[in-house]
Parts: structure tokens; C-alpha cells; sequence
């Protein structure tokens, strides 16, 4: 719907001299931390990289829902399924504010779901990791929305004013998903054996996908240094990355858990925790689509699309009779 809002004094200008100047006034701005607008000037690929990285979070956000929503049905409690399904809901909030902020940039959401079910778009890597148990769940917010929150809040300061703005609700929401999550892993690791092995079972196969979701190493992220210069990211994966595991660690120990990685390490002299390597072999065949999960998850998004195939047209149906009666 943004789309159609958009005028033409975004579109690069035909001489090269234009250009560069319009170029060192766009940079100068966003030092000088003024946010970009839809329909300010602004470079091809700065626009190319948002719309980039706002729809692969938007997909994330979409295909998220999957591996949780997997537990709505056998949640043990009545509160925690009304908990879930708001969680689960709030995920699906969250990719309808991206998919509206990447609209603004001049790309039809239509155009971003298509690429997300032809296969051809990425989304976020952790969420080919199976469900196998409650805990899970558990690790999930306490993990996976804790990872997601550390690399989103410095999001709000990102350099584009619709991104940012979206980002302010979505953080609020994931720390009510961490908490949640942590309270589940603590009422496990307070409960029976059983309980408690069932909670590190899930903090042993979630723990590495979950540090994989910063993404590739400093010296191998081909997007950070200009996404910096641009004020879209404010960290780089690598120091996001040690930040996650510098707060999680300590919440690891007072759930009673051991952190799976032998080489884990309170380093006096840098003051940080110190970390095994991590698999890229694993992280690559994942975003290659050899992941667990990734043609099952594709499977169920095409399928979901396919059964509100009515939906989207009885909506568009409404909106022509209503343009048709006002206009
Ligand atoms: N998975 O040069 P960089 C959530 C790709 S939301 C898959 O470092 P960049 C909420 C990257 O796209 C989770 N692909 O790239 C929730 C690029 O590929 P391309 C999602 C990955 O953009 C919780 C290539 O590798 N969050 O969890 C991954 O500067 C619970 C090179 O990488 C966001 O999307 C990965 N993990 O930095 C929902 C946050 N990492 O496009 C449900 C916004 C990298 O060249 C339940 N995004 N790649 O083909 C970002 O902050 C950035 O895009 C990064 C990657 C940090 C993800």
C-alpha cells in the first residue's frame, strides 16, 4: 500500500556530478543522526540493502511462528498455551510492521512473500532447528528472543525512520518473549530430574544455533562495514555475538544449566566470557536450505499461503467495492 505513495524524488538523478553531491548530503546526514524517509533522496543500494535485511527479519518473523506454534496444541497448562498463542501472535505482528516498512522503500509485500516461498529469500537461520520437547519452548524465548533482542535494540537507532520505529514495539514484545521463556526454563530446572534433563537437553541443541543467529564472523560478513557506515547496524555480528553470550552465561548458571562448549572461559584480563569455534560448516549448510527443518518449514508457509488464497481476495474484493462507493 506504501508503494503508491511514493514520488520520484527518491530515484537517482541522470548526471554523475548530481549524484556524488546528493550522495555526501545524504552521508552527512546520517552522521549527523538525522533519519532517513521514504521519500528522501537516497543511494540504490542503501534502499537495496534495507529492503534486504527488513524482509529477511519479516520472513524470520513469519517463519518463527512455526517451530513454537508446533506447541500451541500440547502446551501442559491452560496459561501457558493463552501465553503462547500470544507470543506466537505477537511474531506474526512483527512481520506485518517489517513488511510495511520494507513497503516504504517501493517494494510490494506481495513481491517479498514470493521470493520467501520460491525459495529464493533468506531468513533467519535458527528457525530450521527442530521442536522435540516443551523445553524447547523454553529455550526458544529464553535463547532465541534473547539473541534477537541484543542484535534488535540497537536497531531503534537504525538509520532509516520506518525501520526504527518498528523496531521500538517489536523489542518491547521480545522482552516480554525472553522472560516468559526464561520463567519456563526455570520452573523446569526447579522440577523434577526429569524436568531439569528435559531443560538441558533443549539448552544443548539450541545454545549453538542460537550464537549462529548473529551470523557470519566480523572478518566473513560482507554487509557490516557498509551497513555501519550507514548507521543501519550500530554493532557488528561479532561484538553483538559476545555481548549475547556475556549476559547469558551467568543466566545459564543460575538455572543450574551447563552451557554445552568445553572452551567456555571467564576471561579476567578482557572481561568477557571466551568461546569454543563455532561450526560455520553447519551454519552454511543451513542457509544453503540442508538445514533440519527448511523444507518443511518452506512446505508449511506455501501451504498456509495457499489456504488464505480466499482471504486475500475476499479483502480485495471489499476494498474495490469500498473505493467504488466512495469514489
Ligand atoms: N540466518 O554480511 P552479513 C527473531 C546472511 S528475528 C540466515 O553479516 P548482514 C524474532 C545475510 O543475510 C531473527 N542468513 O549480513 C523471533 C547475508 O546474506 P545475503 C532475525 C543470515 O545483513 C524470535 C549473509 O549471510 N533477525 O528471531 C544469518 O549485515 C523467536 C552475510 O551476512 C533479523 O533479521 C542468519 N542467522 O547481517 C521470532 C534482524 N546471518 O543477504 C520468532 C535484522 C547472516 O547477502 C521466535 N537483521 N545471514 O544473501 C540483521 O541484523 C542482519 O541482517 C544480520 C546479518 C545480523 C542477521
Amino acid at each position: 500500500m506504501y508503494t503508491q505513495a511514493l514520488d520520484t524524488e527518491g530515484r537517482q538523478p541522470a548526471a554523475a556530478g548530481a549524484a556524488d553531491a546528493l550522495t555526501e548530503r545524504f552521508q552527512a546526514r546520517i552522521d549527523a543522526e538525522e533519519r532517513i524517509e521514504p521519500k528522501d533522496w537516497m543511494p540504490d543500494a542503501y534502499r537495496h540493502t534495507l529492503v534486504r535485511q527488513i524482509s529477511q527479519h519479516a520472513h524470520s518473523e513469519i517463519v518463527g511462528m512455526l517451530p513454537e506454534g508446533n506447541w500451541i496444541t500440547r502446551a501442559p497448562t491452560l496459561k501457558r498455551k493463552a501465553v503462547l498463542i500470544a507470543k506466537v501472535q505477537d511474531e506474526g505482528g512483527h512481520g506485518m510492521y517489517l513488511y510495511s516498512a520494507a513497503e516504504t522503500l517501493g517494494t510490494a509485500r506481495a513481491e517479498m512473500v514470493a521470493q520467501l516461498l520460491a525459495g529464493t529469500a533468506k531468513y533467519s537461520s535458527i528457525f530450521n532447528y527442530p521442536t522435540l520437547t516443551w523445553a524447547d519452548v523454553g529455550a526458544i524465548g529464553w535463547l532465541v528472543d534473547g539473541a534477537a533482542i541484543m542484535n534488535q535494540i540497537p536497531l531503534c537507532r537504525c538509520s532509516y525512520g520506518p525501520y526504527a520505529r518498528a523496531m521500538v514495539r517489536i523489542c518491547k514484545e521480545e522482552s516480554f518473549h525472553q522472560r516468559q521463556g526464561f520463567e519456563i526454563m526455570l520452573t523446569l530446572a526447579r522440577g523434577t530430574s526429569a524436568q531439569r534433563a528435559m531443560a538441558q537437553d533443549a539448552l544443548d541443541r539450541w545454545w549453538w544455533p542460537s550464537i549462529m543467529m548473529f551470523g557470519p564472523g566480523d572478518a566473513d560478513s560482507k554487509h557490516t562495514a557498509q551497513s555501519m557506515r550507514w548507521k543501519i547496524k550500530r554493532f557488528s555480528n561479532d561484538e553483538l555475538r559476545q555481548k549475547f553470550i556475556d549476559i547469558t552465561v551467568p543466566q545459564a548458571h543460575f538455572l543450574g544449566l551447563t552451557i554445552p562448549d568445553p572452551e567456555l572461559h571467564w576471561d579476567e584480563a578482557s572481561q568477557h566470557y571466551r568461546f569454543g569455534p563455532i561450526d560455520w560448516d553447519e551454519f552454511n549448510a543451513v542457509l544453503k536450505g540442508n538445514g533440519p527443518c527448511n523444507r518443511e518449514r518452506l512446505a508449511a508457509r506455501r501451504a498456509a499461503h495457499e489456504a488464505g488464497g480466499w482471504v486475500r481476495a475476499a479483502a480485495a474484493a471489499h476494498a474495490e467495492k469500498a473505493r467504488r462507493r466512495t469514489s
